[in-house]
C-alpha cells in the first residue's frame, strides 16, 4: 500500500511537472510553430548589451523565389534583395513572404548568442505565404550572413547580407554583389563533331557574301 501510494504521488508530481517542463523548452527556443511554417528566435523588446537604447524603427519586407532568381544567371532560388542596411541597435520589423510553393528559410547568423540561441533569427514557410517578426541587432558594425540553409539553396542562390552600421566587408558568393569563390565552370567539350560543326559554321559563314552577291547579280540581269 505504502508503495502504491508513494507510486502514485511520483505520478502527480511528473504530471504537474509536464507542462512546466514543455513551457520551459519553448520559452528556451523561443520558438513558434503553426501549419504554415515557424518563427525561432524573435525578439521584439529586448536591447543587446550594447545597446542605450533603439536607434530606429525599419520595416523590410523580403521576398523569396524562384522569379528572383531569373536576374542571375545560373541561380534557381533568390530573395527579391541581396543586401539590407540598418543602423547600429535598430529594431527590424521583417515580412517575409514565400512567391514559391516549396519550402523556403530566412537566417540570420552570427547575432549575440545571449539574446538569439545558435546567434540565430530563424524564419521558415513550408509553401507560399507570409510570416512576421522582429530583431534587434546589436551596436557593433558587422555584415551578417542571411540565407536560406535547405539543402543546395544557398549554392544555387537565396544568399544575401544584412549589413549594420554599413557592415564590415561583403561576404562572398552574393548573388549580384560579390564573386563567388568557386566560379560556375561551363566547360566545352571538343571532340571531333565539335570541331566538325565549328568548321561547317565557319565555311556557311564565308560563303554567305559570295552567295548573297551572286544572287544580287543575277537578280539584276534579269530585264
Ligand atoms: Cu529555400
Amino acid at each position: 500500500m505504502k508503495k502504491l501510494i508513494i507510486m502514485l504521488a511520483l505520478m502527480a508530481l511528473a504530471v504537474a511537472h509536464l507542462p512546466a517542463t514543455w513551457a520551459d523548452m519553448g520559452h528556451h527556443h523561443h520558438m513558434l510553430m503553426d501549419g504554415r511554417g515557424m518563427v525561432m528566435n524573435a525578439n521584439s523588446d529586448k536591447l543587446p548589451q550594447d545597446c542605450q537604447a533603439l536607434s530606429e524603427t525599419v520595416d523590410i519586407t523580403i521576398h523569396a523565389g524562384h522569379q528572383h532568381a531569373l536576374a542571375f544567371n545560373g541561380k534557381m532560388f533568390a530573395f527579391d534583395k541581396q543586401q539590407w542596411d540598418v543602423k547600429p541597435c535598430a529594431k527590424i520589423n521583417i515580412t517575409f513572404i514565400n512567391d514559391d510553393h516549396i519550402r523556403h528559410q530566412l537566417m540570420i547568423h552570427g547575432l549575440p548568442g545571449y539574446l538569439y540561441p545558435e546567434g540565430m533569427f530563424h524564419l521558415e514557410l513550408y509553401g507560399a505565404g507570409e510570416l512576421k517578426a522582429s530583431l534587434i541587432v546589436p551596436s557593433q558594425k558587422k555584415t551578417y550572413l542571411v540565407h536560406c540553409e535547405l539543402p543546395q539553396h544557398m549554392e544555387k542562390g537565396m544568399k544575401a547580407q544584412l549589413k549594420v552600421g554599413g557592415g564590415d566587408g561583403d561576404l562572398p558568393s552574393i548573388p549580384g554583389i560579390s564573386a563567388p569563390v568557386k566560379a560556375d565552370h561551363y566547360a566545352i567539350d571538343w571532340q571531333q563533331s565539335t570541331w566538325l560543326i565549328l568548321l561547317v559554321c565557319i565555311m556557311a559563314g564565308l560563303l554567305l557574301p559570295f552567295i548573297a552577291i551572286t544572287f544580287i547579280k543575277l537578280k539584276r540581269k534579269q530585264p
